[in-house]
């Protein structure tokens, strides 16, 4: 009779908590789970758009979608980033096409210097410029947003205030960088941002040339004392999803992706601006670092040495079938 009694009451026990598990189980069966890779840490500001895109999509979704961020290289690398999305390693990721120059010519073309003045704008022509011409560099993804860091100056250990002052130098840059750092006499460094912390703690890199906010965001301007405000410049990214991935979710999420992707630029242009501006207040505040504007008679000679840089790509992107000349027009129209 007692045993009974127990039996009958774990059995109730039983109908109790399986009645709570299989009422909670379908709102998480159904929860789509997407991996989002980014190489450079979390405070930077790949990563904390990546965040928002995070937010903003589960919002949208009302919860039916999850997004896991992996900042800091924990998930894909710099390099591998783009294969890795294709390959299904990661369903999304965050590229600088900048690393991979031959691999993006058409989108790599905004890092010319054609006089791109802000992040905000930088961002916007760039996506521009990838919806006009969908470039076959993307055809096995499907891009999220694009966006753009703001222009480059020159951050280094010692003053840069002259063409004969950063002749030799080396200094961190790739792609577009690479080049304009070249024809100003320096010796340009190729490495993936992350990289650059060790390789200016080491000295192998007297400095590099990027966005200001770097002084800030990986604590720079604790070595590099000086910048030079060139003002030319900027890197181009792309977020990209696996394609089978994306063409499996239910239309609905689709489209909360895809009317995200402009709105997605311009707020992480905006905030890379923003964060610029901190960034030059911070490293003057707390780090005493000088910042040296090039008189003009300077500036026009470093601005001179760049004419050839954009000539070259429209005879190079020409050779390759590409129209070269309204590719540069359309990202200055769009840049407005
Ligand atoms: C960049 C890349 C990762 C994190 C922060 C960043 N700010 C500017 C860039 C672009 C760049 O200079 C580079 O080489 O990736």
């Amino acid at each position: 009779m007692f045993k009974r009694m127990i039996s009958s009451t774990t059995l109730l026990l039983f109908a109790l908590v399986s009645c709570v598990l299989l009422t909670q189980q379908p709102a998480n069966a159904g929860k789509i789970k997407l991996n989002y890779a980014n190489f450079p840490p979390a405070p930077t500001f790949p990563c904390v758009q990546m965040e928002r895109w995070k937010v903003e999509v589960e919002k949208r979704t009302d919860g039916q979608v999850q997004i896991n961020t992996f900042p800091g290289g924990t998930l894909l690398g710099a390099k591998g980033m783009m294969d890795g999305v294709i390959a299904g390693q990661s369903d999304i990721g965050n590229i600088c096409m900048a690393y991979q120059p031959g691999r993006f010519i058409v989108t790599n073309a905004t890092s010319l210097p054609i006089g791109i003045a802000d992040a905000k704008q930088g961002s916007l022509a760039l996506l521009k410029l990838y919806e006009k011409y969908k470039p076959a560099a993307f055809k096995d993804v499907v891009v999220l947003t694009m966006f753009t860091n703001a222009p480059g100056n020159v951050m280094s250990k010692v003053p840069v205030r002259t063409l004969a002052d950063i002749r030799g130098m080396d200094l961190r840059a790739s792609g577009g960088a690479a080049q304009i750092l070249k024809a100003w006499g320096a010796n340009p460094v190729g490495m993936p941002m992350p990289a650059t912390v060790e390789a200016l703690q080491k000295g192998t890199v007297k400095g590099i040339f990027s966005s200001l906010e770097v002084m800030k965001d990986f604590k720079f301007a604790e070595n590099c004392k000086y910048v030079t405000m060139t003002e030319t410049v900027i890197y181009p990214f792309a977020v990209v999803m696996n394609k089978a991935k994306f063409n499996s979710l239910p239309p609905d999420v689709q489209k909360v992706m895809m009317d995200l992707k402009e709105e997605q630029a311009m707020w992480t242009g905006k905030y890379m601006d923003e964060q610029i501006q901190k960034s030059i207040a911070w490293s003057k505040e707390a780090n005493n670092v000088e910042f040296i504007s090039l008189p003009a008679a300077e500036k026009e000679k470093w601005v001179g040495k760049l004419d050839f840089i954009t000539e070259n790509w429209i005879k190079k992107a020409n050779t390759k079938g590409l129209p070269a000349e309204q590719i540069i027009s359309d990202i200055k129209t769009f840049a407005k």
